[in-house]
This record gives structure tokens, C-alpha cells and sequence, in this order.
């Protein structure tokens, strides 16, 4: 709206001036009508993270109405910051920013606030204190995205169906310290050690939701001599490393070492269906077309709801067929 409104202006100064487009036309003629979005995505991270970015181009294309300005923070907190602030001086309609992590926004979003830019939230959270909950007087207008603790109970529910009173050690490889996905799903794990003394966390460390970070963990615990019976990989990519690493190492992933991961990639549920990953719990990235829905709903000043948590499912091998994993969308 306010990008629309500055070449609008700029056209009434260049009809008054008498300027005109190279070509002789008016500039209005070459009026770009289209509704003008800055996204500040995390980075490029994880298979994830891909689908999630061509999800949000695909939603808000120039087709579809849309001038998707994207930035890559390469997962810091810091670039996503200047990015916000560079969209706010170009003047943008809207922001979406996919927060890093949950903390440090207050100053930046209050910025996009006075500048009168809805910012709309996906994915992980921002620290929650900065929403009251009433449209209008908060740092964003809504969020969408998913409920980690929920995933990160079902991973756990599912662990204590398969090994019940069984002793196991657990491996634990962490996303990024202070994402949400990172925050809910190690909540859960640690309720899980609470609520089972006969389980015991051998190792943990972030493997910053990478496959190289994932695969280099997993080599050097076996290469420290640590036995371990489950890895609780908090994404698919770190699954597929610690993958790589067993079989590196001789040891057979399914058989000698049990793997939940979250995300549930098209490649992970074909690690399902090959028994290499024992549960897999979806992690849905597709909010382009959401995104998409919530900014025609304010283009008609409607308000959105301020929280939408997005439909997500968890998978073994047996509730696993080839047309569902060829259905995927990512
Ligand atoms: C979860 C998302 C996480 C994914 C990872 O919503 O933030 O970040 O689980 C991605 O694959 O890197």
C-alpha cells in the first residue's frame, strides 16, 4: 500500500513536472500494482527451510498480485534485523519475518509499528510478552506456525510405546539454542528423561539443524566410545547426517541405533519406509498460501486470527504408504 502510494505520488510530480518514461509514456501507464512484501527468511538451512521459501514464492507471486522482496539471514538474528529495517525504509506494505530465534525483537518491530507496517510472523514464535493479544496495540499482527512441544510429546510418546520399561541411552541433537522448534521439542524430551528414570541422556549438543553439523556429532561420540540406543534428532537434515555416520561407522541405523527426527521430508518417510528412521513428525512448511490469505484478509481490513497453529501428523512404517510419500508436497 504505501510502496503503491510513493509511486503514485512520484507520478502526479512527474505529470505536473512533465517528465515522463523513457518511452514517452506516462509513467502511470507502467504503475505497478501490486501489493509489496519484505520477507526476512532465517537461511537456507535445511530441506525445511527450502520448501518453506518456495512455498512463500509460489504463494506471493506477481501473479498473484505480489512483489516478494525475500532476504536470506543465514541464520543470524542480526541480519534479520537490518533486513527488517532496510523493508522499512523501502517502504513495504507487509513484512514476514521467520525469527531466528525467540528473543531481541522488541526495537525492530516497534520500528516497523511506528513506520505503520503489519509484520506477520511464521514458523517459530517471538518472545510471546510482546503480544497482548488485542489486534492493533501489538509488535505483529498474527502468527502461523507450529506447535513444538506437541511434536516434540508425540516423539516422545512414540519412544516410550516402542522401548516401555526397556533401559535406552539417548543421543540428543538440538536445533538452533533458542528456536522455538529447538525450545519445544527439548521441553519435551526432558519431561520424557523425567518421567522415565530408566532412560538416560548420554550426549547432547546443536547441531543447528544442518546434516554436516548432524553427521559431524554422531562421528565424534562414536569416536569418544559413547554407546547410545536412540538419537533424538530435532530435523530431518541431522537425521540424515547421524545416518550417514552410523553407516560410516559399520553400525546398521533401525537395527543397532533407534532414530526419531521432526520435519518429515519426502527423503526422511522414504527413511521411514526403509526403516532407517523409526518415527518421523511432520513439521508442515508450506505457509505461503496462509500468508497469502492473511494479507488479502487485511487488504480488506478484516483482522486475522492472531495465532494459527498449522494441521501436522507423525509417521512410522506402519501407517506409511508409496502414494503418501509420493503425495508429499516437500
Ligand atoms: C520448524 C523449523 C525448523 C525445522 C528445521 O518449524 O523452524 O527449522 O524443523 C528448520 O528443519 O531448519
Amino acid at each position: 500500500m504505501k510502496f503503491r502510494l510513493i509511486l503514485m505520488l512520484l507520478a502526479v510530480l512527474c505529470l505536473l513536472g512533465g517528465c515522463a518514461a523513457p518511452d514517452g509514456a506516462t509513467t502511470d501507464e507502467g504503475y505497478d500494482d501490486l501489493i509489496v512484501v519484505g520477507f526476512s527468511q532465517v537461511g537456507a538451512e535445511s530441506d525445511w527451510r527450502n520448501a518453506n521459501t518456495r512455498s512463500m514464492q509460489q504463494a506471493l507471486s506477481a501473479e498473484n498480485g505480489f512483489r516478494l522482496i525475500i532476504d536470506d539471514a543465514q541464520q543470524k538474528k542480526e541480519r534479520q534485523i537490518t533486513a527488517i529495517r532496510n523493508f522499512i525504509h523501502q517502504g513495504v506494505d507487509y513484512i514476514v519475518l521467520a525469527p531466528t530465534t525467540e528473543d531481541g525483537w522488541e526495537t525492530v518491530l516497534g520500528e516497523a509499528k511506528a513506520a505503520g507496517i503489519p509484520v506477520i510472523i511464521i514458523d517459530r514464535m517471538i518472545d510471546r510478552s510482546l503480544a497482548t493479544g488485542e489486534p492493533g496495540d501489538d509488535l505483529f499482527t498474527c502468527w502461523i506456525g507450529s506447535d513444538f512441544t506437541r511434536q516434540g510429546n508425540a516423539a516422545v510418546a512414540w519412544l516410550e510405546g516402542r522401548f516401555g520399561s526397556t533401559p535406552v541411552r539417548i543421543v540428543h541433537l538440538q536445533g538452533n539454542y533458542g528456536s522455538s522448534a529447538q525450545v519445544g521439542r527439548s521441553a519435551s524430551l526432558d519431561e520424557g528423561l523425567r518421567r522415565n528414570p530408566q532412560w538416560t541422556l548420554v550426549a547432547r549438543d546443536s547441531g543447528d539443524f544442518t546434516q554436516a553439523k548432524g553427521q559431524e556429532l554422531v562421528e565424534a561420540y562414536l569416536a569418544q566410545g559413547i554407546g547410545f540406543d536412540v538419537i533424538f534428532a530435532e530435523n530431518d537434515n541431522m537425521a540424515y547426517g547421524a545416518i550417514d555416520a552410523l553407516k560410516n561407522a559399520g553400525l546398521t541405523p533401525g537395527k543397532d541405533v533407534t532414530i526419531v527426527s521432526f520435519d518429515a521430508n519426502r527423503k526422511a518417510l522414504e527413511m521411514v519406509a526403509a526403516g532407517e528412521i523409526g518415527f518421523d513428525v511432520e513439521c508442515n512448511p508450506l505457509h505461503g498460501p496462509r500468508v497469502k490469505a492473511v494479507i488479502e484478509q487485511l487488504e480488506r481490513g478484516e483482522a486475522p486470527l492472531k495465532y494459527t497453529y498449522v494441521e501436522e501428523s507423525a509417521f512410522d512404517s506402519q501407517g506409511l504408504s508409496r502414494e503418501l510419500i509420493d503425495s508429499r508436497g516437500y
